[in-house]
């Protein structure tokens, strides 16, 4: 997977793409990213990459000629890339779209600044527009930050078994159980005893029961999508006979 980053702060990825599985997927060759400077693709002498809106008002815009340009210097044919802006306007973020876009050999994500980018490259250039949340940010760099690390985990290769196996629990749609490491008593603090019984069809609905417990509490939006087996319909009547 190619990761191509445009904007006026490469320098912004530096640090996170020397940690975590990022770093492990451009080691193990499976991902590359190229951050992209806009201000290399300007052509005045201040090295200009935002103006002022037509029609007046507050704010700066992205100036279109220099995200063209950066475009055009990567040589990508439609069939061979996505091109994503990343944008409070788009589609919002999540794991579905994270593996639509897992399947793509190579991504262009395009970062704004100020109040965004001339509309003209979101018409006319644009594949996908993407937003990570409902809230405010400065930029698209944090966001694609997201996207890049949400996809790189399902680019086969880049986890190791054990931790793919969680993409898999993921997509069940529900939240995972609590989890417990040693020691069992802390500062009288214990560890449910069920966990240490040995008991591995006992621990097993155990879990089951409360990861369905934290996902009904928290998250009841995520039930109506899950996938939900029988024994999971049982264990959520009884955990709401408790609730009563
Ligand atoms: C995102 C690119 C470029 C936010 C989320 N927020 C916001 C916002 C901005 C400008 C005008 C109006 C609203 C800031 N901003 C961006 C925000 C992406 C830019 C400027 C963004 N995903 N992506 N939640």
């Amino acid at each position: 997977m190619i990761f191509d980053i445009l904007t006026i702060f490469p320098d912004f990825f530096r640090s996170p793409l020397r940690e975590g599985v990022l770093h492990r997927g451009i080691e193990a060759g499976l991902i590359s990213v190229n951050p992209v400077n806009l201000r290399d693709f300007t052509s005045d002498r201040h090295r200009t990459t935002d103006d002022r809106p037509f029609g007046g008002g507050e704010g700066m815009v992205m100036k279109p000629e220099p995200i063209l340009r950066a475009l055009e210097s990567l040589q990508i044919s439609p069939s061979d890339a996505k091109v994503i802006l990343m944008s409070p306007r788009g589609r919002v973020f999540d794991q579905s779209i994270a593996q639509e876009l897992a399947e793509q050999g190579r991504l262009v994500i395009i970062c704004g600044r100020y109040e965004g980018i001339d509309q003209r490259i979101s018409d006319h250039c644009v594949d996908m527009e993407l937003s990570i949340g409902d809230y405010i940010l400065s930029g698209g760099e944090v966001a694609a930050l997201v996207v890049m690390e949400a996809v790189c985990r399902l680019v086969p290769g880049v986890l190791g078994c054990g931790d793919s196996a969680r993409n898999d629990s993921f997509s069940n749609g529900i939240l995972e159980h609590p989890h417990y490491t040693r020691p069992r008593s802390f500062r009288g603090w214990e560890v449910p005893q069920v966990l240490l019984s040995g008991d591995h069809a006992a621990i097993a609905k155990w879990r089951r029961r409360e990861a369905l417990r934290v996902t009904m509490c928290r998250r009841p939006d995520l039930l109506e999508r899950a996938r939900l087996d029988p024994e999971d319909l049982k264990l959520l009547d009884e955990l709401r006979e408790e609730k009563h």
